[in-house]
């Protein structure tokens, strides 16, 4: 197997300034015509080089002369015996038909469309596919009118006729350089939202928004979450949009969320398409996030791009990190961040974890579609904002500037970035780029000491990264670490030392370290990596008075989430415990009373009441340590639950009763009202059965809205009330022609907490609104079963896992990268009991055995059993 090094980066040998692309287009067969302008960098006779894979060539030209010198080899066209400067001319063919993978240029539908990053452009035709050689591209499309009124490429539409033969075309011209990967074609039949906006430099730019005919009153929301958008980025960034138009297309087949092709972004329509009827308050705000996610690319990721793939995180972390603050700036950023941190806690630490565990820059690739990972995202984005919160605002966007101004036009590193915020700042960064090379969960193991004779609080910090599966060794890292003091009353202690203020984010850049407090009156009690300042696990031996009084009293809304988090783990680590021991549950009544005073809280806001409510998940729980025993996980939780519901079971009725919004409406107030009862349900669902099938299955019934029906459906599976059938079916029989209202449906199919479900689920690969070949479904139902029903799918019986080879053995040749998302789970059997890492194993062996395996499967197998 062929691994790629961070290291050997070399520039191109040739750049390419323009590019004419004409696509002759057809389902079955497209012609491409690609004519490049061609620099050659070195002083030999350096050979042309070019990327193609699964194209069929037709002929190469040279200055419009047919040229000889050419060889095929192993996915390359070798060209030789070339002059400096030259126009080349490439005529291939593919089939976009056949194309399962979804990789290049595919059928979605009836839709023809692409999708080139990271090497997708390399299956449409033969080019420098590297995201350092960018191109100004122009593009002509001729198509069938009737099957493909739509013809749309990247930039300003240029040209564009009429054939006789019932074919037209059209002509497009993106005046920005770019590379391949932001290259894009969509043809099709839509119905077109159309919209405008002015920047702020006064100039008009067109909004188009493409989706499937009938689905026009789906696009409202998204069309107003990109103007809201252009304007965030307009007042917080200072960045304008930069062509006289923006157009997204909805589509169904896609593998990813979204792709932000300079101009024209395509979508997958999970992400485009909303009404009251068919999308809950979260779609609502996952529309509106990765809406803002892909223009924001539009400056960190396509203005400014990655000189080479190892640097992915340049443009996803720091568009990951803007995306959050445009949320956090329209919302509740208390909930956001909350949401965030638990992704980074139940589903990041667990990448660290796992076999796949990479620094967010990493060293050694052999299949690049396998780092499009919550570590390069997610991590990545946790240290931008580690820079923001060691910069603060204004110098973090004069570094920004400075990062903009310097590399416009440019493909540059993770470094260069750094350089710019180190440049705006004056701070001395040099620990900090640690980590981009370190894998790993940090741990801070943080011991205090109060001495009250002289007032003085002592905090002892110390930092450790335990290996990795891919770095043995770990070094210090510079970790900001924000606090705060509390007396036990509540009440804030200032941070001074000598008599001198101290800024409550400390710099934690040793192995060991400890920072004096002076002038604290009585014992502290310590508010300890507020705001999740670092991507880091925290040690501290909290006691329970500690965490309630952080709990009560904390001034910032995070970290009273975060208190009562550890005051539920601290119970539940000693319940599995507990469990393994054969004994009974330690259920603590006094913590009833502290939850039921959250719940009566009117000055919190019922969405951050609902997330303290809410119980972590059985991931969140897994990541608490290293051995992970699902029974004993699934045993403990739903133990929680009954317990929360029938010792606060009145409570849980008035709030549910006091948050009911008449009125469907997608406003902070009211989807905060509807978390909130929403997760009163949810525990009322646990309480007497036949009272809680009554109330759910009036939810359900009355219900006006999708995020009312699906809390409904999905209390109700979760606690296996005997309306769940009844339910179930209805909702199918409503929704079975509406693929994304049924991706919901085969969601909860596969999380019911049942062990029969494997049956369900093999079943359920044949019903008329599943295919295999479409990644939403493929995620919905065996994405689901593998990672939201852990009890189930790691049953010791092995059944998960066999149906598991049985899908990966289909998948790995039709659609290799969902194939290696999908069996993240199987890789990480080390965790596990020897039962199970034994079915576990084998089934890796079994698909390593395949005579076909794709490089996506193969890098994951191969790091899981080496
Ligand atoms: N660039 C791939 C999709 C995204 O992160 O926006
Ligand atoms: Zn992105």
């Amino acid at each position: 197997p062929q691994i790629k090094y961070r290291q050997d980066y070399r520039p191109p040998s040739h750049l390419i300034s323009d590019i004419h692309l004409d696509f002759n287009l057809n389902e079955k067969k497209t012609r491409v015509t690609a004519t490049s302008q061609i620099q050659r960098q070195t002083s030999e006779d350096t050979p042309l080089i070019l990327n193609g894979e699964n194209l069929i060539l037709i002929s190469v030209s040279v200055n419009d002369q047919i040229w000889p010198h050419y060889s095929q080899k192993d996915d390359h066209l070798i060209i030789e015996q070339l002059p400096k400067a030259f126009s080349l001319t490439i005529v291939n063919e593919i089939h976009p038909d056949k194309n399962t993978a979804l990789e290049g240029l595919y059928l979605s539908g009836q839709t023809l469309c692409t999708q080139c990053e990271s090497k997708g452009f390399r299956h449409i035709t033969f080019f420098l596919d590297r995201p350092d050689v960018l191109a100004r591209f122009t593009t002509r499309i001729l198509a069938d009118k009737k099957r493909y009124p739509y013809l749309l490429s990247n930039g300003n539409k240029i040209r564009q006729g009429e054939l006789k033969d019932g074919r037209h075309w059209v002509e497009w011209a993106d005046p920005f350089p770019k590379p391949s990967y932001l290259f894009a074609l969509v043809a099709g039949d839509f119905d077109v939202l159309r919209d405008q906006f002015t920047t702020q430099s006064g100039r008009s730019v067109e909004l188009a928004l493409f989706v499937d005919k009938g689905h026009l009153d789906r696009a409202d929301w998204a069309m107003s979450a990109l103007k809201k958008a252009m304007k965030w980025d307009e007042n917080r960034f200072g960045l304008e949009y930069d062509l006289d138009i923006y157009m997204i297309v909805a589509v169904d087949f896609f593998n990813m969320g979204a792709m932000e092709n300079k101009g024209l972004n395509v979508f997958n329509s999970k992400y485009v398409l909303a009404k009251t009827e068919t999308a809950t308050d979260k779609d609502y705000l996952h529309i509106e996030a990765v809406i803002a996610h892909e223009y924001f690319h539009n400056w960190t990721g396509n203005r400014v791009t990655c000189r080479d793939w190892f640097q992915l995180s340049l443009k996803e972390g720091l568009t990951v990190f803007r995306d959050q603050e445009f949320s956090s700036d329209s919302g509740c950023r208390a909930v956001r961040r909350i949401e965030n941190v638990r992704l980074m806690r139940s589903a990041q630490f667990a990448e660290d974890a796992s076999p796949m565990a990479h620094p967010i820059r990493p060293d050694k690739v052999m299949e690049m579609n396998n780092f499009y990972t919550l570590t390069v995202y997610e991590k990545g984005a946790e240290v931008i904002r580690m820079l923001h919160t060691l910069l603060g605002e204004s110098v973090f966007q004069a570094g920004m500037k400075r990062y903009i101004s310097r590399h416009d036009g440019c493909a540059v590193t993770c470094d260069d970035f750094v350089q710019a915020m180190e440049d705006a700042s004056g701070l001395d960064l040099t620990l900090f780029r640690r980590w981009y090379s370190q894998s790993g969960t940090p741990e801070l193991i943080i011991r205090d000491h109060y001495d009250a004779q002289k007032q003085q609080y002592h905090l002892q910090v110390s930092q450790i990264t335990p290996p990795t599966a891919d770095q043995e060794k770990k070094y210090p890292l510079h970790i900001p670490l924000d606090i705060e003091l509390y007396t036990k009353k509540g009440e804030v202690i200032p941070l001074q030392n000598q008599g001198q203020p101290i800024d409550s984010v400390l710099n934690v850049i040793k192995a060991e370290q400890t920072f004096i407090f002076d002038s604290v009156s009585s014992e502290p009690v310590p508010s300890l990596l507020r705001e999740f300042s670092a991507p880091v696990k925290l040690d501290y031996p909290y006691t329970d008075q500690q965490l309630i009084c952080l709990m009560q009293n904390a001034r910032n809304d995070f970290s009273r989430w975060d208190a009562s988090q550890r005051l539920l783990n601290s119970y539940i680590k000693k319940n599995i415990a507990e469990f393994h021991e054969n004994e009974p549950l330690t259920l603590p009544l006094h913590l009833i009373e502290v939850f039921r005073h959250v719940l009566l809280n009117d000055n919190l806001s019922p969405a951050l009441i609902a997330e303290i409510l809410t119980i972590p998940s059985e991931n969140e729980i897994a990541e608490l340590s290293c051995f992970i025993d699902p029974d004993a996980i699934h045993f403990v939780r739903q133990k929680w639950l009954r317990f929360f519901s029938a010792s606060l079971s009145e409570t849980l009725w008035d709030q549910y009763q006091k948050h009911q919004t008449p009125i469907y409406r997608v406003t902070h107030t009211d989807t905060a009202k509807r978390a909130l009862k929403n997760i009163c349900l949810q525990y009322l669902a646990f309480g007497r059965t036949d009272i809680a099938d009554q109330r759910v299955k009036t939810q359900y019934q009355t219900s006006s809205n999708m995020t009312d029906t699906f809390a409904a459906l999905t209390a109700a599976v979760a606690a296996q009330l005997p309306c769940r059938d009844f339910l179930l079916s209805d909702f199918e029989s409503r929704w079975h022609s509406d693929p994304l209202v049924m991706d919901k449906w085969f969601f909860l199919q596969a999380t019911r907490p049942e062990k029969e479900v494997v049956d369900k689920v093999r079943a359920l690969l044949t019903h008329p609104s599943f295919s295999l070949m479409n990644p939403n479904r493929v995620r919905a139902l065996l994405g689901a079963f593998a990672s939201s029903n852990p009890v189930v799918f790691h049953a010791k019986d092995g059944a998960g896992y066999t149906l598991f080879l049985e899908i990966l053995t289909t998948l790995n040749t039709q659609n290799p990268q969902v194939a290696a998302r999908l069996i993240e789970p199987l890789i990480r059997f080390k965790r596990y009991d020897s039962v199970r890492q034994k079915w576990m194993k084998q089934v890796l062996e079994k698909l390593k055995a395949l005579n076909n395996l794709s490089k996506d499967l193969n890098e994951k197998i191969l790091k899981a059993l080496e």
